[in-house]
Formats: C-alpha cells, structure tokens, sequence
C-alpha cells in the first residue's frame, strides 16, 4: 500500500476510533452506491421523491429550519499566530480548536454509518486541481459531494499517485446551533465540521477546502483560489474569450455565469458558454497570462429568482437529477419557489408545512437546488480542460442601491487590487444575520479568505510581475437603484452588453472617459440600443458622484486601516492617489 493511502487508513481509523461509528463505508462514487443512499434517505424521511414525471430522478430534502445558511460567526481559522489568520476571520489557537471539536466529535457516530469520501477538485487529470478526503455521517451530504466533485475510485487513485490530500471531518451532531463550529486548520490542510448539514458548512469539498484552504495553499504555491464564476463569450467571428467574476453569495453569480445574449446578439451570433459559477483557481501560464478551472463538478445555486425568464439554463439543468434542498412542493409534488413564476402553486412550505404566505414564503430564501454542470446546456466542454481556460477580464462587483456607476474599468493591477479590496455589497440570505446591510467583502472573499486580507491583497499584487499577461480588472453594480427603489439596469441577459464593452477595452477598439475612480464607457460605445433608459438612470449608470466618491474614498481609507502596518504600502498609497484626485 502507498504511503497515502496508509495516511489515509490511520486518519480514518483515528476518526472512528473518536466518534465510534456502528459502520465505515468507502464511497465509490457509483450508480449503484447513489441509488441505496437515495433509498435509505427516502426510508427515514430525510429525502422525499419529486415528480417523476416532471422532475425525473430529482427529490426534496428539508433541512432543520435553524440550520439554512453558512454561519460565520461559528466559522475559525486556526493558525498558529492570531495575526496570520487576521482581523478577517474568527481565530482560534490549533491546539484549542482541535480540543473543542474533537469533545464535539467523541461519540457523536454512535448508531450512525461513517462515510468516507475521496474527492478530486477540479478535472481529474488537471494540474490545477486538488484533492481531498471527506469523512462525513450524513448521507445527504455524500449525494451531494456526488455531484458538486469528482468522487469516489478516480479521486482516490489520484491521492494514492500525489500524496497529499485535504482531511475533512464532519458530523451533523445533534443538528443544535449551540454545538456548531466549521474550523479550518490550514497549515495540517485539515478542516472540521460539527453541527450542521448544510452545503455551505457540510460540503467540505466547497468553501472550506476550495476556497479557505485552498487560498491558504494557493498563497504559499503562487495562485489564486477565488470567489468568482466563469464564462465563455464568443462573438460573432467565433472568437472566445474567458472572464472571471467576483461577487458576494446570491449576488447573480450563476445567473451571469448561464446568461442568455439578447435578441440582437443572439442574431448577430454571440454565444455565452458556462465554466464554473462559484469558485476559480487561476495561476499563471508559460505565456503570462492567467489559466483558470472551476474546481467544482455542479451547481449549488440559490432557488428564489430563478425562472425562465432570469436564467433559463439554470431551470433546464435542475428538470432532471438535482436534489433540491428548503423549496416549496405543489400539489401534484413539483419543486416550487418565489419567482419561478410558472403559473403554478405551493401546497407545502420549506418546513413541510401547509402553504401560508402570511407565515412564511413557500421557499426559504436561501433554498437550493443541487446539480451536475454537465446537465447545464450552457456547459462548456473547456471546463474539463486540465490546462484551464486563459482570462481576458477580471470583474468585481456588489449589491450597491447608490454611488457605484454601472461599470468602470481600473488603469492597473494596482488599482484592479485596491478595487477589489474596497468591494461593498448589502448582505444577503446566503449567511445567516441581518439582511441588507452595507458591508465591505473584499473579492467577495469576506467569509472565505483562509488568512490575513492584508496578506492576501500582497499575494494579488505580486502576480503583477515582468512578463506577466495580466487580465484587465473592471467593476460593476447591476443593483443601482433610482429615486423610486427600483433598479435602473435590466440586468439578466442585459450585461451581456456590459461584458462586450469590457471585451473592447481589452482589445482597445472602445475608448472610455478618464476619472478619478476609473474609466467609465462612453455611452456611445456601449451598446444600449433597444433598451429604454430614462435621463435619471443614464445619469447614475454612466455619471460620476464626486462628492459621494469622497465620502467612499475616506470610508475606504478607514477600512484599509483596519488592517495596521501589515497593508501593502502599494494600496494604501493608491487610495492615497484617488482621495487626492476627487478632493
Ligand atoms: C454559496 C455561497 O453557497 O457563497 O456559494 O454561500
Ligand atoms: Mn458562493
């Protein structure tokens, strides 16, 4: 036996040996292991069978109503210096963290089966890619690392030939917030989970390993592991190119990453392709620029809002084999949720109970559906490159109702940084709290950076390097709102407009106007033919606020702050640069 999968059978002993287990089950990611799994959870009630009709081979699971979301305030980095993980992140001291979980995890099997997850993140034969290993007792949890990685046999031979792998520990426990912690021990490439089934906090594979540990990791190998969809648009001439795009949980990350052209450039022959919707590794390649995959194998996208009308490649893929996870049923058992719009109606609520709006919406805001990419229509078949797709742009953008203009393009890397540095965007149901506050989450990594920001803004920077190719670095706002509290911009199919705009900086064929904040498109550059934007929305989708810029600048500067000397002295003197200017 290799001495990895020893490593592996000794940590999987020591687990059981813990949290003493009734069985071990070694996943192998087959059809059959898939169908006992799903007929064990229909037998015990944890997962009901949708429609066959309508939904074949698709089925609800609902979740205890206090467990829904990420929880942050339960989330830790456990380094050995308080400063490395950074005022960012929860700390706690690695040999206090493990103590606390492992009291949690003494027992906490008992009665249970011990499933034992191999996964790849990433194409299987990528040298981008990662893997890791998942020890969980839920098999709700083992479905879905079924379809968001690549699990089971080819995942473990990998680890047997590479050596290394990520060890994650998960127990739902006993389901109760008050014995709940996700903790991330980056530098044993180690994360433990207790108390939660939820995707965000129970599928190891995602946000604890693709983005806490793997940003850790990524900063010590020279690369980047971002909060960013991916996508392919090909213009008329047949030409693709790739931008990676950064913004908050329920922000449109999966609506932008499936976006369907509208009506002209469908004609004119544009054609927008799906990589990824969630996570992007990128490193740079022997010509410079920027290679980038989606580490995951499916979608764990918000339900709410998605229709035929805002992203129709989302309803197409999650007709068939997606697990839903807090949605409504209608009376003849189809999933349903606020917004899907299809004239129907919810019977059941999220909580299984009789459907009341006055109560509670059918689906809970941050329900789920869970899907393989490969039913995505949009899917492109770059996604299984191992070399990666090359980045042409860069995009921040947050959920902001005033200030920030529809898009403007940053004059350097430099700026690009301090940009996504200083990204604001109102909170949303993805993590449990307040709803709608104005929040700085800097590359929309808030939740998920596995280390100081400070740090991790010099790591940005210093991919800036002779001969390096970088991508241009843009901003949006799709969310600005006018006078009366609606949005000005469409939106949906709509940014592709934005997005070819960006394509012809890259390119140099489009001009822009030169400010303090960035480069902002002539309107007569940006192709807003067809749509009907009144004089206030043009104003604030394309016009500058100096005087509310230089309440944000100062505001920035503030934050910036926060993290003491340890900031890069490059973006406290940008800020510096861009206070002047707007004074
Ligand atoms: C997600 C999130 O589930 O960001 O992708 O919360
Ligand atoms: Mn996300």
């Amino acid at each position: 036996m290799s001495s990895s999968l020893e490593t592996l059978n000794q940590w999987v002993e020591a687990v059981a040996r813990l949290t003493r287990p009734d069985r071990i089950h070694w996943c192998d990611g087959s059809d059959a292991e898939n169908a006992a799994l799903i007929a064990q959870m229909q037998a015990d009630g944890t997962l009901f069978k949708l429609n066959e009709q309508t939904h074949p081979n698709s089925y609800l699971h609902r979740s205890h109503p206090d467990d829904v979301a990420r929880v942050e305030h339960l989330t830790f980095v456990c380094t050995p210096e308080r400063e490395d993980a950074g005022p960012n992140n929860h700390w706690m001291a690695p040999a206090d963290g493990h103590a606390q979980m492992d009291a949690l995890f003494d027992g906490c099997m008992a009665g249970r089966t011990l499933y034992v997850i191999p996964y790849c993140m990433g194409p299987i034969d990528s040298p981008l890619s990662r893997c890791g290993v998942e020890i969980t007792d839920s098999p709700y949890v083992v479905a879905n690392m079924r379809i968001m990685t690549r699990m089971g046999a080819p995942a473990l031979a990998r680890i047997e030939r590479e050596g290394t792998f990520v060890k994650g520990l998960h127990s739902i426990g006993e389901l109760d917030p008050n014995r709940r912690y996700i903790m991330h021990f980056p530098e044993e490439l180690t994360i433990k989970s207790f108390g939660s089934g939820y995707g965000g906090n129970a599928l190891l594979g995602k946000k604890c390993h693709a983005l806490r540990i793997a940003s850790h990791q990524a900063r010590s190998e020279g690369w980047l592991a971002e909060h960013m969809l991916i996508l392919g648009i090909e213009n008329p001439k047949g030409e693709t190119h790739y931008i990676a795009a950064a913004f908050p949980s329920a922000c449109g990350k999966t609506n932008l990453a499936m976006l369907i052209p509208p009506e002209g450039y469908l004609q004119d022959g544009w054609k927008i392709t799906t990589i990824g919707d969630d996570i992007c590794w990128m490193r740079p390649g022997k010509d410079g620029r920027l290679y980038a995959i989606n580490p995951e194998a499916g979608f764990f996208g918000v339900a709410p809002g998605t229709s035929a009308k805002s992203n129709p490649n989302a309803l197409a893929s999650i007709q068939a084999d997606t697990i839903f996870t807090n949605v409504g049923v209608t009376a003849d058992n189809q999933p349903w949720w606020e917004g899907l719009d299809n004239g129907q109606t919810p019977v059941t609520d999220w909580q299984g109970q009789p459907y009341d709006p006055a109560v509670r919406p059918a689906a809970h805001p941050n329900s789920r559906f869970t899907v393989s990419a490969k039913r995505c229509p949009s899917y492109s078949p770059m996604a299984e490159d191992p070399q990666g797709v090359p980045i042409s742009a860069i995009v921040f953008g947050g959920r902001r109702a005033s200030l920030v203009p529809l898009v403007f393009e940053t004059r350097d890397w430099t700026h690009g940084v301090l940009v996504g540095a200083s990204m604001g965007s109102e909170t949303t149901a993805a993590a449990t709290g307040a709803v709608g506050v104005m929040r700085r989450d800097p590359m929309a990594m808030k939740p998920f950076c596995g280390y100081n920001f400070a740090d991790y803004f010099a790591h940005w920077l210093s991919f800036d390097q002779p001969g390096a190719k970088l991508p241009k670095v843009f901003h949006v706002n799709w969310f600005r709102k006018g006078d009366d509290g609606k949005f000005l911009w469409p939106g949906f199919g709509d940014n592709l407009r934005v997005l070819e705009w960006m394509l012809k900086r890259v390119d140099g064929s489009a001009g822009a106007q030169e400010t303090p904040i960035g480069n902002l498109p002539l309107t007569s550059e940006l192709n807003l033919d067809g749509l009907s934007l009144s004089e206030e929305a043009r104003n604030k989708l394309f016009g500058l606020d100096r005087a509310g810029w230089q309440a944000e600048f100062a505001s920035i500067g503030e934050y910036l702050d926060e993290y003491g000397p340890r900031l890069p002295q490059a973006l406290h003197e940008e800020q510096q640069r861009i206070a002047a200017r707007l004074a």
